[in-house]
């Protein structure tokens, strides 16, 4: 998906011009995958922008580093801020994306992460739908991958990993070449894990059914815990259960979430057609309450939002 540059990027505390956003070549991150990045989205709402969760995945950023042993030499607030900061300078009306990216820089090489230096960018770009307009609106046809996702003992899959993403590229590519949208990823273990950029639920027996993340070796994601309480709100029933390729056959409805797809129906998986091949009731009302607490548009999910 190609990118729409905006102005300015925030690199380690100092606004720097988009084109000029640039690091050295021996840059230790794109040698050896060590580092942690966040995936945030902007909202135009009526009151101006607001951002979605904030707090939540720049925590989740902090955690990421932790786990990888980075240390992060800004608090939780001044990232907040620094984000803020990022969309306010950048003329995006209409919402946007947000990448911040914890990276080890320049000065060192070898596998040994510990003695480079700790840097972060705050990128913002427009980003439309991530599977289509066409998969959010009707559903996507996904392939279940013939990649294992990590086993959580070889990649830690709680921390979002630059690296880790090897594995997701591996079965983008298979499931797209193959004429598919998307890839489901099982865990070595042959249990549904989650996809190449998002979790997934089904719909079983009038309840909604995701496997849960640390067994599963998902990633705990923000719209899925969004989507969580959505859920309750509604009156359905949320279970945290294992389940296999087959629970994914017969599911009476299926969706994925995640930040940069948003909440998107699952038409297929492997060919078999979920439900009748539409999006279902269920995922309908969740998406669509989904879609409008981003904007703003329900009082009781204010909280979600940072005004920039
Ligand atoms: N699993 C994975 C592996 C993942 O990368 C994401 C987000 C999720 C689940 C959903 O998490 P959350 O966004 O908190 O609901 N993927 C990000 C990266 C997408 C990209 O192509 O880059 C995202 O959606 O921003």
């Amino acid at each position: 998906m190609a990118i729409t540059p905006t102005k300015k990027i925030w690199m380690d505390g100092e606004f720097v011009d988009w084109d000029k956003a640039t690091v050295h070549v021996l840059t230790h991150t794109l040698h050896y995958g060590t580092g942690a990045f966040e995936g945030i989205r902007a909202y135009k709402t009526d009151k101006g922008l607001a951002i979605f969760r904030l707090e939540e995945h720049t925590k989740r950023l902090l955690n990421s580093c932790k786990i990888l042993g980075m240390e992060v030499k800004y608090s939780l607030e001044d990232l907040v801020e620094a984000t803020k900061e990022t969309v306010r300078i950048n003329d995006v009306p209409d919402g946007c994306y947000i990448r911040p990216l914890v990276y080890l820089g320049y000065g060192e090489m070898g596998v040994n992460p510990q003695p480079s230096p700790v840097n972060i960018a705050i990128a913002v770009w427009p980003w439309g739908a991530y599977l289509g307009d066409h998969g959010a609106a009707n559903g996507v046809r996904m392939k279940i991958s013939s990649w294992s996702r990590h086993s959580p003992n070889a990649m830690p899959t709680a921390s979002k990993t630059v690296g880790g993403y090897v594995n997701s590229g591996l079965a983008k590519v298979e499931a797209i070449n193959a004429g598919y949208d998307e890839a489901i990823m099982l865990g070595v273990d042959g249990r549904v894990s989650e996809c190449t950029g998002e979790n997934l639920f089904i719909v079983r027996d009038g309840y909604l059914v995701s496997p849960p993340p640390s067994e599963a070796g998902a990633l705990r994601g923000v719209t899925l815990s969004s989507i969580h309480r959505i859920a309750n709100d509604l009156g359905y029933e949320v279970h945290f259960e294992s389940m296999r390729r087959d629970d994914l056959y017969l599911a009476e409805e299926a969706f994925l979430t995640g930040t940069a797809a948003e909440v998107v129906p699952i038409a297929s998986v492997d060919d078999r057609i979920v439900g009748d091949g539409s999006p279902g009731p269920i995922t309908l009302r969740v998406q669509g309450i989904y879609n409008q607490a981003v904007r703003g548009q329900l009082p009781q999910y204010e909280s979600w939002l940072t005004r920039v």
